[in-house]
């Protein structure tokens, strides 16, 4: 009696747990695209822009370079033709759509010497470019 009572607890508190919450690491950020798909799978992006298709979102690539380390290169190409304009390249903000700004060098800055990333969709092995 009492086993079968605690069979039925368990069955029980396993079946409520699937509509709690979906299997662990799924979708890290909680934006809606999960890990293995998601460009910036630590960054909440739910709209993916990827404006230099390697892979790694705006939201987490400011290695414009593709040298796969934000470095110098990249800060001359982001003073000398993202800032102040519209090159969606540059907009690590979403909307992305807007003009490249404050922000945008915030996050450049906040990154500077870091690798892009990471990308689900680069299998989580390999560091996106
Ligand atoms: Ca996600
Ligand atoms: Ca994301
Ligand atoms: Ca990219
Ligand atoms: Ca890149």
């Amino acid at each position: 009696m009492k086993r079968t009572l605690l069979t039925a607890t368990l069955a029980l508190l396993l079946w409520g747990m699937p509509a709690m919450a979906g299997p662990p690491g799924t979708d890290f950020d909680g934006d809606g695209v999960n890990d293995s798909l998601d460009n910036c799978s630590t960054t909440v992006n739910p709209a993916q822009d990827d404006t230099d298709g390697d892979d790694c979102g705006n939201l987490c690539d400011a290695n414009y370079s593709q040298s796969g380390t934000v470095g110098f290169g990249d800060f001359g190409s982001f003073t000398g033709s993202g800032f102040g304009t519209t090159n969606q390249l540059y907009n690590h903000t979403e909307p992305v759509n807007d003009t490249v700004g404050f922000g945008d060098f915030g996050f450049f800055t906040s990154n500077f010497g870091t690798t892009p990333g990471p990308s689900g969709t680069t299998a989580g092995t390999v560091a996106c470019p």
